[in-house]
């Protein structure tokens, strides 16, 4: 076979990425959705009652959102009364977190709306001040395994931007930037610059699965795999909308007439940018994002380590080719087993009594898909040559410390490995393959318990035999992988559980608590988290008697003195809220609020 190394993809770049009609973000799903009748059914059975948010009855409740009906329009509030879905990657619920953890009817919206573009979103701030009344912005609500679209406190009014505020509003080819609105996705990104004619000359960073939101996930500071596989570092430029409903720009868009706004990341004075991201400080409207020139070549490999204990080494060797820029993406070392789980499900292997998989039987799996007990993906850049000479000299560095590595390149292995998948996303174009490891186990959600990690054998290797102690212990599969960028490494360990079981949830709740735990003892922090375990892990950033969260208050309090803007993201509650009982530190299974029983039976016509 020819080799497989070429600009671009030689299969060649699709200008439209398929995917099933019911893909969206919805509170009602869509009548091609295979839970459509589902939904219509238990919707006239049972409908629920809508959440109430504090401070609140259902009347005022009623009152308020009657009034924003009348500033968006009718059309554009909708109460959060449909039945609880949870639907599948493509169909996001706007009515829960659809990865629930706690009870799903927890961290449910009183009501969502859709304002049409930034001014709207600031009246709908200004209104939210007004009636007191919390609000949770999202742009596509695809933050899954991280808590979805639902927001922290009960009976908040959602804001989806993503449905009508979804723009690219400006493509600038020679400077290889673009400038979104929070409904671009990365799939329509892709297929927008195809469509202007630059798809082969720009790309785009993708994620695993590419129907979050750029911004989104920039503003959550998630990563990819081309040399932009850091989202945030590479944006440029944002509007914003404060909690007060001011109107502001960063950088040089603070300047009238600037035309440096995606080109230049500062203004004067202090950067304020950093301030949005996993915050509750402002609402973000529009975002500048670099875009990667294409680079003249893709060159993508595995590489396979036989035994377990070569984690350390393998990292060891990795830091220099990532210091020294040799290796040019955002690469991954991930354990052979979850590598497995995207061709096989557990079923396929033999457990233990505690329902882990034997590591006999994950072993022979390993020697039928010829990998290892880690294994390497990484992609270089450029022209052939150099891409080629590079690949020879990262095979020496490995054989030289792990004489058994084994490589494979994208003509060594079959049709459906993931390599394959690999050099399509690793060159900017979007595949929903990853959605083959949610067959693991039947009605699987995700968690991810996501530390970081220096990039060094040592921490490596401590953290992967910590942490899979500690999940063995619960029943659950250790399943890592590390993104390794320059210096740290996101040690992102895919929890998987059944949401359908009840006790299942309730002990991975207790799993992933005790990690979190476990890690801090070391030293060891997590760079996101899933809604539910915010608290506790803005607790573990503790130095100097957690002087960093009484920073982050007093920005709060002085930004946001109604307190409306997302209570609780990432730990920061408004001062009314604080030691009122709505932190979540673990042992419950819903939070405190428990549903006001009078609900809320309206259909918001005045
Ligand atoms: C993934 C990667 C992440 C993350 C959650 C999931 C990938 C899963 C690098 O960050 O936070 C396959």
């Amino acid at each position: 076979m020819a080799p497989f190394v070429s600009t671009a993809l030689p299969e060649g770049r699709p200008k439209k990425i398929e995917r099933p009609p019911w893909h969206g973000t919805c509170l009602y799903q869509h009548e091609t959705s295979p839970w459509f009748e589902e939904s219509l059914r238990l919707a006239t059975e049972n409908r629920r009652k809508v959440a109430v948010p504090p401070g609140h009855t259902a009347k005022s409740l009623e009152e308020a959102l009657l009034d924003l009906a009348n500033i968006l329009g009718q059309e554009w509030v909708k109460l959060n009364d449909v039945p609880l879905i949870d639907g599948d990657y493509h169909a996001v619920p706007l009515s829960h977190d659809s990865y629930h953890i706690l009870d799903p009817g927890d961290f449910v919206a009183s009501a969502v709306c859709w304002p049409a573009n930034t001014e709207e979103v600031s009246k709908t701030v200004v209104w939210a001040n007004k009636w007191k009344v919390p609000i949770w912005p999202l742009s596509i609500g695809r933050n899954l395994g991280y808590g979805g679209s639902a927001p922290r406190v009960r009976g908040s009014v959602v804001l989806d931007l993503g449905r009508r505020m979804n723009k690219v509003l400006n493509v600038d080819v020679e400077n290889a930037v673009c400038l979104i609105e929070p409904g671009v996705q990365y799939v329509t990104l892709y297929e927008y610059l195809q469509s202007i004619g630059v798809g082969n000359d720009l790309w785009i960073d993708v994620p695993d699965l590419p129907g979050g939101s750029v911004m989104g996930n920039a503003l959550d500071r998630g990563v990819g795999y081309t040399p932009y596989g850091d989202h945030w570092a590479h944006h440029i430029g944002m509007e914003v909308v404060t909690p007060t409903g001011e109107i502001i720009r960063t950088g040089m868009g603070s300047m009238e007439g600037s035309e440096c706004w995606q080109l230049f990341r500062y203004g004067f004075g202090p950067h304020q940018d950093g301030i949005f991201t996993q915050s509750n400080f402002g609402i973000v409207t529009k975002m500048g994002m670099e875009l990667l020139p294409n680079p003249g070549g893709v060159r993508v490999f595995m590489a396979a380590f036989p035994k377990y204990a070569d984690l350390h080494e393998a990292i060891e060797v990795i830091r220099p080719l990532m210091i020294r820029k040799v290796i040019g993406n955002v690469p991954m070392v991930r354990l052979g087993l979850q590598d497995a789980s995207l061709y096989k499900t557990r079923d396929d292997f033999e457990l233990d009594e505690r329902g882990v998989v034997k590591p006999e039987s994950a072993q022979k799996v390993i020697e039928e898909l010829n990998t290892g007990a880690w294994v390497f993906y990484a992609a270089l850049y450029g022209p052939d040559e150099v891409t080629l000479a590079k690949y020879q000299y990262i095979q020496e560095q490995f054989h030289r410390r792990i004489p058994n590595t084994k490589f494979y390149q994208r003509e060594d292995v079959p049709e459906n490995h993931y390599l394959h998948n690999y050099a399509r996303f690793t060159t900017g174009i979007p595949t929903w393959r990853e959605l083959d490891r949610m067959k693991w186990i039947p009605n699987a959600a995700h968690l991810f318990f996501a530390p970081l990690s220096a990039n060094n054998g040592k921490d490596a290797g401590r953290q992967a035999n910590m942490f899979r102690a500690r999940m063995e212990e619960y029943g659950f599969n250790y399943l890592g992988t590390f993104f390794i960028g320059t210096r740290a490494m996101h040690h992102v360990i895919s929890f998987m559980y059944n949401r359908k079981d009840v006790a299942e949830k309730k002990k991975a709740l207790a799993c992933i608590r005790a990690l979190i735990a476990d890690a801090a003892s070391i030293g060891v922090g997590e760079y996101r988290t899933h809604l539910a375990l915010q608290d506790q892990v803005a607790k573990t950033y503790n130095w100097n008697n957690g002087a960093i969260m009484k920073f982050n208050e007093q920005l709060k309090d002085a930004l946001d003195p109604n307190g409306i803007l997302q209570p609780g993201r990432s730990g920061i509650w408004p001062k009314d809220y604080r030691g009122k009982g709505f932190e979540l530190w673990g042992g419950e299974e819903r939070s405190n609020l428990v549903e006001n029983q009078d609900g809320l039976n309206l259909t918001l016509t005045p």
